[in-house]
């Protein structure tokens, strides 16, 4: 279908984006300047969130660039997946949690167990997911200018070569954003009907669960578990390395893990640290128990009608990696220097196909270091340091050095933390955090109420890392990270002069300011 010279309203693009997704023989939607010089700036085979913001850059600076994306629609898996899914159910995971600590208190209704359906949450998303989609098709074609061709699958010729919807197109450059997917582990009997990973969740399940078992100890194993179980799904995480101490997170202050993990258990998730499932089990068909391994050697059954896999993800190299020989690395993840190059001259990789953190801040900027580079400029990305985040019931965040880290390399380290450490004084009782977002439980269940700690270097007076557990402080570890990772830094004299917003969710401007007058910094 060529819609060059048709402009679809939000409405139309929706029902363009469902119709094709129902129905597999759907025709390919072109967007195509025929009258253009035939060959490309470059060809960007994904328009996820690395090549969508690729191709935008690369057009904004005057190139021409190309989008072909096997989905009828860009923005990729974040949107249809992954981090849109996953935040509407941590959404619910939050207010869940609200409800079932005040049930029949104040202005709560008792908390009724049926009405908070998983299922129901799936279908909530499916039916709303299209409309982000929408946009991202208008917005992409109408406003960035950026020519593409959807719901159709690309083929590599070679590295100036790609077929698509039955055409050849060519480029002076390729750049690969074709993103990554789900893992599964070798465990047998996980062709059961009732094992999902996020991505067959939001596509397939089509009943209501009784129980989870979530295997896997990674970030998406954390915030869907919190889900499950904040519903009153009985869940059980199997998780061979600690919670928050897997290899793919960095900086994690050892009391904030403490407090999000034992927070978890308190809200009923089972958490089998260092075991390893053996075995998943069915009964006609249907999953039926998971056979683990426990830590001490002992295996136990779980009986469970749903299994959650989140053991990861791998990026999509064997195509590119067959055509092109770039080279991959032993962990799968295509190799590219600072500015996104690949072994091959005038092949660039980008977004989760790449090392560092699948995240979208890398493949968004990937996506325009590559565009940059191609159009002539030096750019180079160095993803190596950066905030983050997860969800149980609470957001998660933090960024720079934890405690132990900036212990081992400085001497005078500072810490300023809310509720403090202090032997003896009953702080489970003290309702502080009193911040934005925990309020009612600041006055009415004072140890679910949050906690932040600072960190600094005393000799300096640099901010080296902060770390919270509350609601809305996201957004200010982003201005932090940039922050305290400039080459001057972040002292606390000048945290303690912005300011704040009060009341806030994260209270370091105003707990600095109380320090900051000191000449020899103290704990707080
Ligand atoms: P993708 O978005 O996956 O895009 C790849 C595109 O390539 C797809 O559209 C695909 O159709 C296309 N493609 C592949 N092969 C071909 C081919 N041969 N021809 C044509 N097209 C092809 N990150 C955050 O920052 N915040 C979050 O809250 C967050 N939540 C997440 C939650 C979950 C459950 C998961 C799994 C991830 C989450 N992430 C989050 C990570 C984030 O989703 C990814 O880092 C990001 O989407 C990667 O973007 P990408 O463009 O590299 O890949
Ligand atoms: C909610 C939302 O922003 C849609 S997901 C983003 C896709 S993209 O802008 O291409 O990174």
């Amino acid at each position: 279908m060529d819609i060059r010279n048709t402009k679809l309203n939000l409405a139309a693009w929706n029902e363009l984006i469902e119709a094709s997704l129902a129905d597999e023989k759907s025709e390919p939607i072109l967007n195509i300047d025929g009258d253009a010089d035939p060959v490309y700036d470059a060809i960007f085979v994904g328009g996820g969130a690395a090549g969508r913001f690729g191709a935008a850059y690369l057009k904004a600076m005057g190139g021409r660039p190309l989008i072909v994306d096997a989905w009828p629609f860009l923005g990729g898996s974040c949107p249809h997946q992954a981090c849109v899914p996953h935040h509407l159910f941590s959404e619910a995971a939050e207010e869940l949690d609200r409800m079932r600590w005040f049930s029949g208190e104040m202005f709560f209704p008792p908390f009724d167990p049926a009405r908070a359906s998983i299922l129901e949450m799936v279908k909530v998303f499916r039916a709303g997911r299209s409309s982000a989609h929408a946009f991202m098709n208008w917005q992409t074609k109408e406003q960035l200018e950026v020519e593409y061709v959807l719901n159709a699958r690309a083929t590599i010729v070679d590295r100036t070569t790609v077929e698509a919807a039955g055409r050849r197109f060519t480029a002076r450059n390729l750049v690969l954003a074709m993103g990554a997917r789900p893992t599964k582990p070798d465990i047998p009997g996980l062709d059961a009907h009732g094992v999902y990973d996020f991505a067959t969740f939001v596509e397939d399940i089509d009943y209501e669960p009784t129980s989870c078992v979530v295997i896997g100890g990674s970030k998406v194993a954390m915030e869907y578990g919190s889900f499950f179980q904040a519903t009153g799904c009985p869940t059980t995480i199997v998780s061979r390395s600690p919670l928050m101490r897997t290899k793919n997170l960095h900086h994690v202050d050892e009391d904030l893990r403490r407090y999000v993990v034992d927070g978890m258990r308190k809200r009923g998730i089972t958490t089998l640290e260092g075991a390893q499932p053996v075995a998943v089990r069915s009964n006609d068909g249907h999953v039926s128990g998971v056979t683990v391994r426990l830590a001490s050697g002992r295996e136990v059954e779980l009986e469970t009608d749903f299994v959650f896999l989140a053991t990861g993800e791998r990026p999509t190299v064997d195509h590119a990696r067959d055509v092109l020989a770039i080279e991959v690395s032993d962990t799968g993840r295509v190799v590219v220097d600072r500015s996104m190059r690949t072994s091959v001259p005038g092949v660039y990789a980008v977004g989760d196909m790449i090392d560092g953190p699948m995240e979208m801040f890398k493949a968004r900027k990937s996506g325009v270091t590559a565009a940059r580079t191609i159009m002539g400029e030096h750019c180079e990305f160095d993803y190596s340091e950066f905030p983050d985040f997860l969800h149980t019931t609470y957001e998660v965040t933090w960024v720079g050095l934890s405690e132990a880290e900036a212990r081992e390399r400085y001497d005078d380290v500072i810490i300023i933390q809310m509720p403090p450490t202090v032997a003896e004084l009953d702080t489970v009782n003290l309702p502080l955090p009193c911040a934005e977002g925990t309020m009612l439980y600041a006055f009415r269940k004072p140890e679910l109420s949050g906690f932040q700690k600072l960190v600094v270097d005393g000799a300096s007076r640099k901010v080296l890392g902060a770390h919270h557990v509350g609601y809305g402080a996201k957004d200010a570890f982003q201005y932090l990270d940039y922050l305290i990772h400039r080459p001057e830094g972040l002292t606390i004299d000048e945290l303690g002069w912005m300011n704040e917003l009060f009341l806030n969710p994260e209270h370091f401007i105003q707990l600095s300011r109380l320090r900051a007058g000191r000449k020899r910094l103290e704990n707080l």
